[in-house]
Formats: structure tokens, C-alpha cells, sequence
């Protein structure tokens, strides 16, 4: 791990965090008019993303995608243009938070269906593998997603077939408001399940963004060198409510209590301490980090504001049901 590496993961989860946080303060304002799902707490995975997987590898998500998609590098104005419904936007304003795409960085995707995008995932493994090139297929996925049937079905096609894909599931507990016991037997790990299926996978602390990124590394690393599959299940907690801008502690599904002791471990402070206490970063340098954060993001918001919303033309484009 370089001081620049453990700089940038530290840099790169405070900008998704910053964005998410902005997003929460200013959803009441009725002009982002989709679901919103944010991964407040979650930013690691995302954030470690963009240093291992290059532009060409593809990554594709689900409901919950504003870090994957900012982490593979997808364009932020015109992420939060998608969310304010506007032509600008990544789909051109039809799709909102739930749809994001900006294939020009290889992000193919995300989709509200649970579970719809992992066998699309895999086949654009699989158009990897024909092509002959040592480009990686990303997964993203929730522990509610490693549930569905295509989960299986998929990962089984790409055990069977060596297809090059990484799944990468976060396990925040949650299924809406259902947490894992009452979904699964207990003690069931969801990486023992994809090895049981035959696929090489491991789990690791998703509150350590430097784990994360080595586990990341060797795996990327090892599928393209050997082909794939290969699964990472990380642990890790969301903040906020399910979907929406707000916190939920107080309907009951979790207690304040759980919520405090996950929000201890923390990514972001955990790396933050870390680097200030090894003296890696300097406190001048955190600050001018700060500082042109909030001007990007100010930015972005400003011009998603601006943007036109799509005409009736462009609306009814690319309609096909
Ligand atoms: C096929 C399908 N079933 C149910 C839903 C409703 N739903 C939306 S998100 C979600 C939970 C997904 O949990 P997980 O995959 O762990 O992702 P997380 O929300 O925790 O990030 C459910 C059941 C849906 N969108 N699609």
C-alpha cells in the first residue's frame, strides 16, 4: 500500500460520502423527483473500485449505485443531472438514481430489479471471454440480491464456463427492513455459498478500505491472468433508510444501538485517523482536499439544476414496449 493509494481511497469515499450527504440535504426540495438509495457508510467497496478496474473493464449495479458508478468513474454532473430527471443526464433524464450508465468508463449499468443486472454481468464476462481480451466483468450486488434465483444460475454459468467476472456483494444485514437471520439459516455465510457453487471466494472487513483494496487487487489480478469467476462479500452498514434521505432507527426493524456500534467502525474515519496519526497526510493538504470537493460538487449540483428537463421527443426515444 503507497501513501498515494491510501490517500486516494481515503479521498475518493469522502467525495462519494460528501455527494450522498449533499444529495440527503437537498432531496426535500422536491426537484429530484426519483427513489433515492444512498450508501452512506458504504463508501469503501466504491471507492477502491476505480483504482483497480480500469476503464475498459465493465462494472454493472443495482438500486444502490451512485458509489459504484462515481467510483468506475462515471461523469458526477451527470449523475446528479440523471437524478433531477434532466436531457443532461447519464440516461438522458428517463431513469433517475436507479439507472445509471456511462459506458464511455465501462459502466454498463445499474437497475432496480433485484438481481436483474448479476446475469447481465456475466454475460458481458462472457463477451470478454470471446473476445479473447483480459478485461474483468465487476458485479456489484447486495446480500437481498445474492437471494434470487439468477444469482445462482449465474454464478453456476460462470463457475462452469471460467467466465471473468468479479461479484462483489456488500453485506449490510439488510433487505429492506429484514435483516439477514430471518432470511437465512444462521450462520450462513454468503461466500461459503458461492464457494459451495464453485467459485473462489473470500470476505473481508468493509469498513477497512485498504483490506478491501488488496483483496480487490489479488483478485482482479487473478482473473485476468487465469480467468474467473472469483467473489469478495464485505461487511459493511447502511446509515440511512433503505430509500430516502433520512434515518429509519426509530421504526423498529433496527435498534439506535446497533446502528451507533456499526457507525463506530466507520471507513472513512478509520482511514482518516490512520493516515493523520502515521502522518501520511497532512492536515493542510486534507483541507484544500476539502475545499475543491465542495467546489466540484457545488458545480455539479448547479449545472444539474440548470439543465433542461428532455422534451416529449426525447422522452418517447429509444421506447421499445
Ligand atoms: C425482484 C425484486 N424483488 C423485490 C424488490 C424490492 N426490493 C428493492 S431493494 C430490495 C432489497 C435489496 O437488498 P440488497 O440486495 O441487500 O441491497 P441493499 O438495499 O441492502 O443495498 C428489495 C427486496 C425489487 N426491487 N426487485
Amino acid at each position: 500500500m503507497t501513501p498515494e493509494i491510501a490517500k486516494q481511497l481515503l479521498f475518493r469515499m469522502m467525495r462519494i460520502r460528501y455527494v450522498e450527504e449533499t444529495i440527503a440535504a437537498r432531496y426535500s426540495e422536491q426537484a429530484m423527483r426519483c427513489p433515492i438509495h444512498l450508501c452512506t457508510g458504504q463508501e469503501a467497496v466504491s471507492a477502491a473500485v476505480g483504482l483497480v478496474l480500469r476503464p475498459s473493464d465493465f462494472a454493472v449495479s443495482g438500486h444502490r449505485a451512485h458509489g459504484h458508478y462515481l467510483g468506475k468513474g462515471g461523469n458526477l454532473r451527470a449523475m446528479l443531472a440523471e437524478i433531477y430527471g434532466k436531457k443532461t443526464g447519464c440516461a438522458g433524464g428517463r431513469g433517475g438514481s436507479m439507472h445509471l450508465i456511462d459506458e464511455s468508463v465501462g459502466f454498463m449499468g445499474s437497475t432496480a430489479i433485484v438481481g436483474n443486472t448479476i446475469p447481465v454481468g456475466v454475460g458481458l464476462g462472457l463477451s470478454i471471454q470471446l473476445s479473447g481480451s483480459d478485461a474483468v466483468s465487476c458485479v456489484f450486488l447486495g446480500d437481498g440480491a445474492a437471494e434470487t434465483g439468477v444469482f445462482f444460475e449465474s454464478m453456476n454459468f460462470a463457475a462452469v464456463r471460467e467466465i471473468p467476472v468479479l461479484f462483489v456483494c456488500e453485506n449490510n444485514l439488510y433487505s429492506v427492513y429484514s435483516p439477514l437471520h430471518v432470511r437465512q439459516p444462521k450462520g450462513r455465510k454468503i461466500f461459503r455459498l458461492a464457494q459451495a457453487i464453485g467459485v473462489e471466494a473470500e470476505h473481508g472487513d468493509g469498513n477497512d478500505v485498504e483490506a478491501v483494496y488488496a483483496m480487490m487487487k489479488r483478485a482482479v489480478a487473478d482473473i485476468r491472468r487465469n480467468g474467473g469467476p472469483r467473489f469478495l462479500e464485505f461487511d459493511t452498514y447502511r446509515w440511512r433508510e433503505h430509500c430516502g434521505p433520512n434515518f429509519d432507527n426509530d421504526i423498529g426493524y433496527r435498534t439506535e444501538q446497533e446502528y451507533l456500534a456499526h457507525r463506530m467502525q466507520e471507513p472513512i474515519k478509520r482511514q482518516h485517523d490512520k493516515l493523520i496519526q502515521s502522518k501520511l497526510l497532512a492536515p493542510e493538504e486534507l483541507a484544500a482536499f476539502g475545499e475543491s470537493l465542495r467546489v466540484e460538487i457545488e458545480d455539479a449540483f448547479c449545472y444539474a439544476i440548470e439543465s433542461p428537463f428532455p422534451d416529449d421527443t426525447d422522452v418517447r426515444a429509444r421506447l421499445y414496449a
